[in-house]
């Protein structure tokens, strides 16, 4: 938090001083009266403590404010129901746009207490894995600064993602601990407690005649409990909370067994309940296939529906008005569950008619889809779905017949056709399709790219998108500048209030007037310094943390983000081993000093996304300590990505690598953070890429490789890598070189599996896009050798990133989808 801009102005409402000295006194209160500790005695962790209690109090006028006025003026509410919130640290969040940095930072330094030092202390809320995760973290803090009355739903997990550790090279993993230390930002709620159901039977009650009733009678039940967390906005505008949910049982020990000395016995309920939400399932774009992980689907998003109708029977009589005063977005499909179960709620509950309730569902709904891989649209097996929520099968099957009798009767579907909208999978083992389902729930669906919007019409949503042509829409991704930009690189924040003003810090598109300073010699100067700081501290971390010396003037190079053969880490790892023989067969040329820095998680049960990992590092060592190198390549890979790493990484990037397969990713958020850090990209015309480049012009990009129609058309006319390879030795070379086990002496066939894919069949297009990514790496170096056109373009980059604020991407969420 060595923050030097100066203090933000923030209208202020609470009654709370922000004067530092009288923080200061709060703080030592907190410490004797709720930690219980002497301030001579009191650990950083205490100090951290005392400070969230003393911030947090600071949120809680605004919070209560934000939710009576919600309630004053009948606003629709929006809440965003999602299975991971990849929040990271939430102190320097809350303090910045409270606009009480400044302040803190004197209130603990009076009291001997270096706020930097305790700030790193707080774990990273990594209650997800990934891109979905992270969007769903900037989205809510962005609903907060837009205004809007939102709550995030989501599972309170004890242990989030895995912590990553290293074992001669290989990834292993590791519980997190996040709540070891107790969560000073969450408040328990526990008259906010609904009971869960699952299994067991379903009843008709009433004759033929009647409308018969439904009654499901689950045979297990546990408890689901709320913990709050505000969520502040920029400026501290707005408060919204964070829902999470924790699994509780309803007898917390069964007394009987207990008695009758079965005391591991008489705890089986209460654990059962409780591993519900113990972990975050380590699964990215992959299928998990675990019965555990439709429970917790099937928990959070029961609780929240019953939360959410609970809230509108305090302000409404009934429920016919709910589409009107509640937008509820599915965040991908893990939530999609809900839609039946909205559906059982108003019918079975609350007898409502059904085609009534299903014109009320499809009006409140909308999803989100995040990816294109077809593995990732979860479908569960019909057995263990009709096991597990019985009600809900009858219910999609009700849907399901609707649909395809008015798919058949109005548009004239075929067999075929109606197979693929089905909800129902029917080749092979049954299963259902939650894709299908949070579809035809929604009345809105969309992509978070231009690109990839287009690709879901033509793939895997085709017939869906004909019954329905205007369902699909698009919304481009978005990052929020307060910690991409304002928190993480408070030296590039400063620079560009000095030389533009303060109308970026809530307009971020008013970075372009940054513009004209592109090509002027001294902001070029002092933007160059602020880029050297930042990657100074980043050689700092690297050298505490994994013993190599980097060198600041080198090119950082860096690619963070999951481990995924999509998007193409190895092309990258084959490439610096190219590099690699160049400098060694070249000494004479003038290369540029480079550091290829990596980071990311792979999930466990990825094989080919282990073995990069351990490419990597295996690479690493022997160039790192190849003294033909000269110390002109250097190649890490730095353990444990997670938020609060990215902070550190993202402001000392000199260039992004956003390489994937076109066609592969979705949108890509870490993009859009690298460019407004004033990085230059090196990537593919794949998901956001394709408007980042229509914002930052060509001439600010570096883009190179196969479009996403092309790698379309390789695949089916049919791809022949084997030859490509033959006809680029540089490829060929590098390839060979990690086959025969150059890199891994004590196991040569290790990478050999790995090799053969691309020599086979190159489904990630490694060998089709080689050549055009080693020439556009050339492109880059002949760049950074003129520093004036380097920092012209750069600065260009952070200039023109403005558009990809996600408060941008909530205001069109808000507009046209929630109507909000
Ligand atoms: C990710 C996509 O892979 C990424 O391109 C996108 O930026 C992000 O969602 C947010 O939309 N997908 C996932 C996933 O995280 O689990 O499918």
């Amino acid at each position: 938090m060595n923050n030097t801009t100066p203090p933000v102005e923030i209208p202020y409402p609470s009654p709370r001083s922000s004067r530092p000295e009288i923080m200061a006194e709060e703080i030592i209160e907190r410490l004797t009266y709720r930690i219980g500790k002497d301030a001579k005695v009191a650990k950083p962790h205490d100090w951290l403590t005392a400070t969230i209690l003393v911030v947090r109090d600071r949120i809680i006028d605004r919070w209560m404010e934000s939710t009576r006025q919600a309630y004053r003026t009948g606003q629709k509410r929006v809440y965003y129901l999602s299975l991971e919130f990849l929040i990271g640290r939430l102190m320097r969040d809350a303090v910045s746009n409270l606009g009480l940095m400044a302040e803190i930072r004197d209130a603990l330094s009076s009291l001997g207490v270096d706020v930097s030092v305790i700030a790193g202390l707080e774990p990273d809320a990594a209650l997800g894995n990934g891109g979905l995760g992270r969007l769903a973290a900037c989205f809510m803090e962005s609903m907060a600064t837009v205004d809007i009355p939102a709550y995030g739903y989501g599972i309170r997990y004890i242990h989030g993602l895995f912590r990553q550790q290293m074992a001669d090279g290989w990834q292993v993993e590791l519980p997190e601990t996040w709540l070891a230390h107790g969560n000073p930002w969450e408040f328990e709620r526990r008259e906010s407690s609904y009971e869960i159901g699952f299994g067991g039977s379903v009843e008709t009650v009433g004759d033929y005649e009647d409308t018969p009733r439904y009654v499901w009678k689950p045979a297990e039940r546990v408890i689901a409990m709320a913990y709050d967390t505000p969520i502040v906005g920029w400026r501290g505008n707005r408060v919204n909370t964070l829902r999470l949910w924790s699994a509780q049982p309803i007898d917390p020990i069964l007394l009987d067994a207990f008695n009758a000395g079965d005391h591991i016995g008489a705890l089986r309920e209460s654990n059962k309940a409780e591993s519900l939400t113990r972990v975050l399932y380590p699964a990215d774009a992959n299928p998990a296939g675990q019965e555990l992980r439709l429970r917790q689907e099937f928990f959070f998003s029961s609780a929240s529906l019953q939360d959410i109708l609970r809230r509108h029977l305090q302000q409404y009589p009934d429920f016919t008005n709910l589409h009107e005063k509640v937008a509820i977005q599915l965040n991908d499909t893990h939530p999609a569950i809900s839609i039946a179960e909205l559906m059982r709620l108003l019918v079975d509950i609350h007898g409502m008619d059904f085609d009534v309730s299903w014109e009320i569902v499809r009006q409140t709904f909308s999803y989100t889809n995040h990816t294109l891989l077809p593995e990732a649209l979860e479908t569960w097996p019909v057995p263990l779905f009709e096991r597990l929520l019985p009600r809900h099968m009858q219910i999609v099957y009700a849907i399901n017949t609707k649909i395809l009798l008015e798919a058949r009767k109005e548009k004239q579907f075929s067999d075929t056709q109606a197979r693929s909208i089905s909800l129902i999978d029917e080749g092979g083992e049954r299963r259902v399709r939650m894709g299908n389902l949070a579809f035809i729930g929604s009345h809105s669906v969309n992509g978070v790219s231009a690109l990839h919007t287009d690709l879901m019409k033509v793939t895997v949503f085709a017939d869906l998108h004909t019954l329905y042509p205007t369902r699909i829409n698009n919304k481009t991704n978005g990052i929020t500048p307060r910690r991409w930009l304002m928190q993480c690189n408070p030296g590039l924040t400063s620079l560009i209030r000095d030389a533009i003003g303060d109308k970026f810090l809530d307009d971020t598109e008013a970075l372009v007037e940054l513009d004209k300073f592109a090509d002027d010699a001294s902001f070029q100067e002092k933007f160059a310094a602020v880029k050297r700081t930042n990657k100074v501290a980043l050689a700092n971390l690297v050298g505490s943390r994994m013993g190599i010396r980097l060198d600041p003037s080198a090119l950082f190079d860096i690619q963070i983000k999951r481990i995924h053969e999509y998007k193409r880490q190895l092309l990258n790892i084959v490439e610096a081993v190219a590099l690699y023989d160049q400098i060694r067969s070249h000494p004479e040329l003038d290369w540029v000093p480079r550091v290829k820095l990596f980071a990311g998680k792979a999930a466990p049960s990825y094989h080919n996304a282990k073995l990069i990992i351990k490419l990597a590092n295996d690479v690493a060592r022997v160039i790192n300590n190849d003294p033909s190198v000269r110390g002109l390549l250097k190649v890490v890979f730095v353990p444990n990505y997670n938020v609060s790493l990215a902070e550190t990484i993202v402001p000392a990037a000199d260039l992004s690598e956003q390489i994937s397969t076109a066609g592969m990713e979705a949108s890509g958020t870490g993009n859009m953070k690298f460019g407004l850090n004033g990085a230059l990209t090196i990537g593919t015309l794949d998901g956001a890429n394709v408007e980042m480049l229509e914002h930052v012009g060509k001439d600010n990009i570096v883009i190179f490789g196969l479009t996403a129609d092309e790698v379309a058309k390789v695949r089916t006319d049919g791809h022949n890598p084997r030859a490509l390879i033959e006809k680029s030795p540089e490829l060929a070379q590098a390839l060979n070189a990690i086959a025969s086990g150059v890199f891994s002496p004590d196991d040569r066939s290790r990478c050999q599996e790995l090799i053969d894919g691309i020599y086979n069949h190159d489904w990630f297009m490694v060998a089709a896009d080689f050549d055009a990514y080693a020439a556009a790496q050339r492109t880059v170096d002949q760049i950074w050798t003129d520093p004036k056109s380097w920092y012209s373009k750069t600065i260009r980059n952070t200039a023109r990133m403005g558009w990809f604020s996600s408060d941008r991407t909530i205001r069109q969420y808000a507009s046209e989808i929630w109507r909000a």
